[in-house]
């Protein structure tokens, strides 16, 4: 029987999908292998920037096991669209943004290392890759613009002629009068350039895809690592054109992470689908580690100026900034809204500022394109506020901690000068907890202990918020996006009383089999294991939106309750039948049906196998069956905010930043798992200690990408961090039935600015550039000494 005490919403369940993942039964998308399956290999450019003047696949073809090759010309000449970015974006002036075309193969001109030429289908990989190299292209090397400074100059390399001086567009958000006046009745001014530094995701599993057609049907299936095959799927057939989207299936099994990058429609998986009619034969790819730096999406690289207002008691009055943010070379599919709707509305921070003017110029760059990486916009835009408000403490001599509790907002609903509105949060509780944590009164006992041992240590806060739970669709709609961004569920309960759920979310790593199976358990009454959850495969879940944004707790969890909540209507008026009584004296609990005030009763079981056996049913009142479907689009997004404390010790002589604690207090308002929260912070914290020391995507002038490999970008691995404390506070979301907030992305955003406050603390340094190396700490040491010497 079921052990909803055990098993139900809190509970920290044991992941059901991992024994599947760790005894190697998972089935990803490699592991598929279709019959008559052939292999595609992508030659790419090894330009930044070229002009092809031809492409001669002679040799090519005749070489052992080859099928076919394609070229951009042949993408074109069948009347394929390009690849799109589904949120327009509209400058100061009014004017749309200037969308350069993404061609599925290059067709003239090559804009990245790493920009797809042709496509070599051949019966083996082997024969697929030896054929790609007797392509002979004659590419016109042209100059580059790699530089994200020095882009708009006038002289820079034009990336696509629709778009003058790289200008893709200048957005710009807030009040810039009202902001203006905050500062000329400033006390004091504080300023900082910043840089959002350049990263590369790197998920487990690379990229693949299998694109198949069945010429009977006309039916095109296509296998790959999506985090959202439903949006693949009406992105090919709306706007590529592969196929109606009727005959088009998607399915993203297992798949092994993707933090974002897997959102996005990319030229190798629509080329598979496409070409596997014209060869007759399925076709699969699967990136190796190479082609992922080169081709996966990158994330962040923002160049930022920023000034903050404030009064004689430390009280912010107003922030200005100003940020460059790089695209790469093409628009990816969600590339436009992260630098700016994902960013500009989250610069309020925690904090009462009563006016905000923010500019983002979104610039092209002979560089892979730039897109939503964990956090996506927001970790931006909490450094950014984070770092400036901790040398506004150093600067004023009010003790950082002290400073962030004089600006919180207090009240909520709180309407911020850029958008958003706040719906709830503690913002005080979080860091006092966090504070405490963190020993941070005995602090200077500990720092002085470092000196005695020749170690510099610093401390560093950051206190976080982000908009997640990416939703509704009016609000994201009036934003620019082509989408809305709702959640389905479909709940259908066997005869033998087991359920399963389709959901239009995808899990890719985030526990969904646990976690939706949790509050269908706690809801209905019945054991964890008889709950399947289903996802990820257009032919069997009508329509989502799939997963980003910490979205998938707060909004396809709603679905699933909006759907449960048919179900249980349904079921009482089934058992209200059997037992001859009113649906109002129906009472529902731990998976039995009483009849209020006596002792009949009917289990979850009995009811479920009487809704199809439906005998007796009083015609045209009760339908048989027991299958419910639901669409949930939220008033708001969620607001998961906290305090993360970040403590280190630097070696002087060696440069070396060692993390001796780091304390994160999150509010996830209610939390369905702990130990998947928990992880989902310890992930997110990695990853952020990761931008702040470790990881650095760098092409060099001439647009090479040097950090294409794991020699020369730096992951985080275990013994990089500390054991990590965590703590919650709560404050329930009012814009979703569950309470909930999201999880997924809180570490990634707040850990950059906690690590880098405490870094340049431990240095007495203003700033620091993220990846704050051994090589760059040493630097600064080394600079700072002679000033020293002087002063
Ligand atoms: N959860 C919970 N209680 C809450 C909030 C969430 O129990 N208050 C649970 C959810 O039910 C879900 C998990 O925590 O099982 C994460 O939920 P949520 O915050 O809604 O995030 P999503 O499921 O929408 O996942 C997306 C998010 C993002 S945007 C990125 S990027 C990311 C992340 O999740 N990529 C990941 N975590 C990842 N984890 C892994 N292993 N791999 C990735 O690619």
């Amino acid at each position: 029987m079921s052990d909803a005490a055990n098993e139900g919403i809190g509970k920290p369940v044991r992941r059901k999908e991992d024994f599947r993942f760790i005894t190697g039964n998972g089935h990803y998308t490699d592991d598929i292998s279709r019959p008559r399956q052939t292999y595609a290999c992508f030659l790419r450019s090894p330009h930044a920037h070229a002009r092809i003047r031809s492409i001669d696949t002679s040799e090519a073809e005749k070489a052992p096991g080859v099928l076919a090759i394609f070229t951009g010309r042949h993408v074109a000449d069948d009347g394929l669209g390009g690849l799109i970015c589904g949120w327009t974006v509209t400058s100061k002036d009014g004017t749309p943004m200037k969308v350069g075309a993404h061609p599925i193969l290059a067709l003239d001109t090559v804009r990245y290392v790493g920009d797809h030429v042709a496509m070599v289908v051949a019966e083996t990989l082997a024969e697929a890759r030896a054929a790609s190299e007797l392509i002979d292209v004659d590419y016109e090397a042209l100059p580059a613009t790699v530089s994200l400074a020095a882009c708009q100059d006038k002289h820079a390399a034009q990336v696509h002629a629709e778009a003058p001086r790289n200008i893709c567009f200048e957005w710009e958000l807030g009040n810039k009068v009202e902001t203006e006046a905050a500062f000329a009745g400033a006390v004091r001014v504080v300023k900082l350039d910043l840089t959002n530094n350049r990263l590369i995701p790197n998920a487990m599993e690379p990229r693949a895809a299998i694109g198949e057609y069945d010429k009977g049907s006309g039916i095109y299936t296509l296998h790959t690592t999506s985090q959202n095959p439903h949006v693949a799927r009406l992105v090919l057939s709306a706007f590529v054109g592969v196929a109606p989207e009727h005959k088009l299936r998607v399915i993203a099994p297992d798949v092994g992470g993707g933090f974002g990058s897997k959102i996005f429609i990319y030229a190798e998986e629509t080329a598979c689908v496409w070409a596997a009619a014209k060869v007759g034969r399925p076709i699969k790819w699967t990136a190796d580690r190479s082609e992922a730096f080169l081709s996966d999406a990158h994330g962040r690289d923002h160049l930022s100026h920023a000034e903050l207002a404030l009064d004689a008691d430390g009280k912010f009055l107003g922030l200005r900034v100003k940020t460059i943010a790089n695209l790469g070379a093409y628009l990816s599919t969600f590339s436009a809204a992260v630098p700016t709707y994902l960013y500009g509305t989250l610069l309020s921070g925690q904090y009462y500022i009563p006016a905000i003017y923010v500019e983002v110029d979104g610039v092209y760059t002979h560089t892979a394109p730039v897109d939503a990486y964990r956090g996506a916009g927001r970790p931006e835009a909490t450094f950014l506020v984070e770092r400036i408000v901790e040398t506004a403490a150093r600067e004023t001599g009010i003790d950082p901690a002290e400073i962030r509790r004089r600006n919180f907002v207090r009240s909520f609903p709180h309407q911020t000068p850029v958008i958003m509105n706040y719906d709830t949060g503690d913002y005080q509780a979080s860091l006092e907890a966090a504070l405490a944590a963190a020993d941070y009164n005995g602090f200077p006992a500990r720092k002085a202990d470092s000196a005695r041992r020749g170690k510099l240590r610093g401390i560093g806060i950051s206190s976080y918020i982000e908009a997640c739970g990416i939703a509704p669709s009016a609000a994201v709609g009036s934003l620019g996006a082509g989408v809305g961004l709702w959640e389905s569920a479909e709940v259908r309960v066997n005869p033998t009383g087991n359920v399963e759920v389709l959901t239009g979310s995808h899990s890719h790593g985030q526990g969904h089999e646990t976690t939706f199976a949790q509050l269908v358990a706690s809801r209905l009454g019945i054991p964890l294991s008889n709950v399947e959850i289903v996802h990820g495969d257009t032919d069997k879940v009508q329509f989502g939106m799939g997963t980003y944004g910490s979205r998938s707790g707060a909004v396809g969890m709603s679905a699933i309750v909006k759907a449960l909540d048919k179900i249980e209507a349904k079921a009482k008026k089934i058992a209200a039948h059997l037992m001859e009584a009113a649906v109002e004296d129906i009472v529902f609990e731990n998976g039995a049906f009483t009849v209020q005030g006596t002792d009949k009763s009917l289990a979850w079981a009995e009811v479920s196998l009487a809704a199809y056996t439906a005998h007796g049913f009083p015609s045209g009142e009760i339908e048989p069956g027991l299958k419910e479907g639901a669409f949930y689009d939220p008033t708001n997004f969620t607001f998961p905010a906290g305090a993360h404390v970040c403590e280190v010790e630097i070696d002087p002589d060696t440069g070396i930043v060692e993390i001796v604690k780091f304390v994160a207090v999150d509010d996830f308002g209610t939390i369905i798992n702990p130990m998947i929260v928990e992880g989902q912070v310890h992930g997110g914290i990695a990853q952020g200690i990761g931008q702040a020391l470790l990881e650095h995507g760098v092409y060099d002038p001439s647009g090479q990408l040097v950090t294409g490999s794991y020699m020369d970008y730096c992951m985080p691995r275990a013994d990089d961090l500390p054991s990590f404390t965590l703590g919650f506070t709560k404050t329930v979301c009012p814009s979703n039935p569950l309470g909930m907030k999201g999880c997924g992305e809180a570490g990634a955003i707040a850990a950059p600015p906690a690590v880098i406050n405490a870094v340049t603390d431990a240095l007495g340094i203003r700033n620091i550039e993220m990846p704050a190396t051994p090589a760059r700490v040493w630097q600064a040491i080394q600079s700072a000494v002679p000033r020293a010497a002087a002063e």
